[in-house]
C-alpha cells in the first residue's frame, strides 16, 4: 500500500523518465550501422531510493487500475522526445514503446490517443513502434486484431516483444499485422554453448522471414552471441553489448548528435 501511495505522488509529480536502449541493424559488413531505432524503457527515479527499475512497480500500477494515466504519460515523453530529435535533423528514428497487456482492454482509446499526440507533434507514424507481448494475442477476442491493424493502418509498427516465453500460436503471427518479432534474451543468451539453441533461433529467424517479419535479438551480451545472431540472419540487435538503457541527453549524444 506504501508502494502504491508513493506511485500516485510519482504520478502527479513526474518522478518517471524514460531511457533509451540502441536497436542496431546487424548487416554481413562488419562496419556498425547508424542508429535508427531505439527501445523506450520507463525508470522511476525514487527520492530515497533512486532509480527504481519498472520490473518493481509496472503490476502495482496496473492492479491499480492506474495504467492509463501511466501510458500516457509514456506517450507524450515519447512524442515529445522525437519530435525534438526530428527537430535536431533525425529524420529517420523510429522510437519502440512497450506497452501493458490491460492497455487493450479499452477497445482501443488509446490507440486514439496517439493519433492525436502524433498530429499535434506534426511527426510521422512511422517513427513509433507499438511493442506487445505475446499474452495479448492469446485471446481470441477480435478486438485485439483489430486494433493492430488499425495500429498498421495508420502507419505505426507492431513488435511482438519477448517473443517465445509465452504461449502465441504460430498461426496469429500470419493473420495479425505485425512487423517485428524480438526474440527474448532467454533464448539468446545459451547461443554461445549450446548448438540446440542455435537450431532453434534459427527457425524462429526462417519462419518470420517467410511471415514477412524482422527479427530483433534482444539480451545479446557477448561477441560469441553476436556473432551466432548474424550466422542465424537476425536482423537487429539490442543488448549490453551495444549500450545498457541510456538518458535521453546521452543517447542524444552518443548516437544521434553525428546527423
Ligand atoms: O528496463 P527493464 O529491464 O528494467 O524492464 C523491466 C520490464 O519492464 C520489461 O519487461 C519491460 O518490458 C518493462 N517495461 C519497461 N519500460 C516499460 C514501459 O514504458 N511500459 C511498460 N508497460 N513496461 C515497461
Ligand atoms: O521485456 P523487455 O524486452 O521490454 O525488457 C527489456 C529490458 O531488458 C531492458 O529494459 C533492459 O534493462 C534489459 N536488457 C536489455 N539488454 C540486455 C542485456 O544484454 N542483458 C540483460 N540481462 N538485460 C538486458
Ligand atoms: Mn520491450
Ligand atoms: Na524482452
Amino acid at each position: 500500500r506504501r508502494l502504491l501511495e508513493e506511485l500516485r505522488v510519482a504520478l502527479a509529480e513526474q518522478q518517471f523518465e524514460l531511457y533509451f536502449q540502441p536497436i542496431v541493424a546487424l548487416n554481413s559488413d562488419s562496419e556498425p550501422m547508424p542508429v535508427h531505432k531505439a527501445e523506450a524503457l520507463i525508470r522511476w527515479n525514487h527520492p530515497e531510493r533512486g532509480v527504481v527499475s519498472p520490473g518493481e512497480f509496472i503490476h502495482v500500477i496496473e492492479e491499480a487500475g492506474l495504467i492509463r494515466e501511466l501510458s500516457q504519460w509514456i506517450m507524450q515523453q515519447t512524442v515529445e522526445t522525437v519530435s525534438q530529435w526530428y527537430q535536431q535533423g533525425c529524420a529517420n528514428i523510429q522510437i519502440s514503446v512497450n506497452t501493458s497487456p490491460s492497455q487493450f482492454n479499452d477497445g482501443g482509446k488509446w490507440i486514439d490517443d496517439w493519433i492525436h499526440a502524433l498530429a499535434l507533434y506534426e511527426i510521422p507514424a512511422h517513427s513509433i513502434i507499438i511493442e506487445i507481448t505475446e499474452n495479448v494475442l492469446m485471446t481470441t477476442d477480435d478486438s485485439i486484431k483489430h486494433q493492430l491493424s488499425r495500429l498498421q493502418h495508420r502507419g505505426m509498427d507492431v513488435a511482438i516483444d519477448d517473443f517465445g516465453v509465452g504461449y502465441s500460436s504460430l498461426a496469429y503471427l500470419q493473420q495479425l499485422d505485425i512487423n517485428l518479432l524480438k526474440i527474448d534474451r532467454s533464448f539468446i543468451q545459451p547461443l554461445s554453448e549450446d548448438q540446440d539453441s542455435v537450431a532453434l533461433v534459427r527457425a524462429i529467424v526462417t519462419m518470420a522471414h517467410h511471415l514477412g517479419l524482422k527479427v530483433v535479438a534482444e539480451g545479446v551480451e557477448t561477441e560469441q552471441q553476436w556473432q551466432q545472431v548474424l550466422n542465424v540472419a537476425c536482423d537487429y540487435v539490442q543488448g549490453y553489448i551495444v549500450s545498457k538503457p541510456m538518458t535521453k541527453d546521452a543517447f542524444y549524444q552518443r548516437y544521434l548528435s553525428q546527423y
